[in-house]
């Protein structure tokens, strides 16, 4: 039988491998799992307490508002706003950044969150998560955070990570090294460490993208999943759940391919769907530190420097073989 770790230890222990930490995303990350358990306690209870069913606000980007994101984005501010570790916070659910109040003090690193992905799944007791992920501020120490801290590169991330409210609830965890997976006891209410060094596997056969979009879709992607669907190996199997933390983390355990990509339709122009802060950039950062591949068929999604708060960018992401797949078809050296 092996050690059973809790998230706490877990983190104190990864602080004192760290020379020059100070303790403050130790802290930090300790207050996120509490916000998160408040969260996964609510969204277990959802339909007991009657909060189900759209509060009829819309978001930044137009999606209808759920009184669980709701619920989830207050209980992420009302507990990291106070704690001295953020400068500033960005939300999927809020169009400008969050400052934090003028009465607590301001931190060195800056939080950016989707409080509840894959909310409109919910209804049907589908698996959706939070999404998070921690930069360190660029603005001077003491100041109030600017969207110059927010507006980074998920390749200079600190920390990023998600939890998956499923069957049981997860945390899935990379502060830069390695990544690793806590499962939530319900009884005794700690995240134990699950799945230490979690790897991607180097190739899988599933495939997953809303394939009702396929008429949108650019040629080359097109002729990728004709290709997966007829090829002489065996086909790939299709799983999309719709929720992207659970296609992203079953393909981060069970390996394989899971694509977002542009969808073109009648303006010609191509549009994405998935944000960049909120979504691509901190599942980019699990994967690749798992070993594998996110892409949005130009650029690694982690190099992307963002323009914009809400900014959307395709997401191609997974197994190293089947994204390398992926891309010989989308620059053309298969068809
Ligand atoms: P949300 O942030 O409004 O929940 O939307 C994001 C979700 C992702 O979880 C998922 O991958 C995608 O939207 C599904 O989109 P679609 O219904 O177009 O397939
Ligand atoms: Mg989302």
């Amino acid at each position: 039988m092996g050690k059973i770790v809790s998230v706490q230890r877990y983190l104190v222990e990864t602080q004192k491998a760290l020379p020059d930490a100070t303790g403050a995303l130790t802290g930090l990350l300790w207050d996120l799992t509490i916000a998160f358990k408040l969260i996964a306690s609510s969204v277990n209870r959802a339909g007991l307490e009657n909060i189900l069913g759209y509060e009829g606000e819309k978001n930044p980007t137009g999606d209808d508002v759920t009184k669980l994101d709701r619920f989830s984005q207050d209980t992420i501010v009302r507990m990291m706003e106070h704690g001295g570790h953020l400068c500033c916070m960005a939300s999927e659910e809020e169009g400008k950044i969050i400052p934090i109040p003028r009465r607590y003090e301001r931190g060195k690193y800056v939080l950016s969150f989707d409080p509840l992905d894959g909310s409109s799944n919910i209804d049907a007791n589908v698996s959706v998560g939070t999404i998070f992920s921690i930069h360190h501020r660029r603005t001077a120490e003491g100041t109030d955070g600017t969207l110059d801290d927010v507006l980074q590169r998920g390749r200079d991330l600190v920390a990023a990570g998600y939890v998956i409210y499923g069957s049981s609830t997860m945390l899935v965890l990379s502060s830069g090294t390695r990544v690793d997976g806590f499962t939530l006891d319900p009884q005794l209410g700690e995240f134990l460490l699950s799945h230490p060094d979690i790897r991607i596997p180097q190739r899988g056969t599933i495939y997953s993208t809303n394939e009702g979009y396929e008429a949108y879709w650019d040629e080359r992607t097109r002729k990728y999943i004709a290709w997966v669907k007829s090829r002489e190996a065996g086909p790939y199997k299709a799983r999309y759940i719709g929720s992207m933390i659970a296609d992203v983390h079953r393909t981060l355990l069970y390996g394989g391919i899971f694509l977002y990509p542009k969808m073109f339709q009648r303006s010609g122009r191509g549009e994405a769907k998935l944000r960049l802060l909120y979504e691509a950039a901190p599942m980019a950062y699990i994967v690749e530190k798992a070993g594998g591949i996110a892409t949005t068929g130009e650029e690694a999604i982690l190099d992307i420097v963002p323009e914009e708060l809400h900014q959307r960018v395709p997401v191609i992401t997974g197994s190293p073989h089947c994204v390398n797949e992926y891309l010989a078809f989308y620059r053309g050296e298969r068809a």
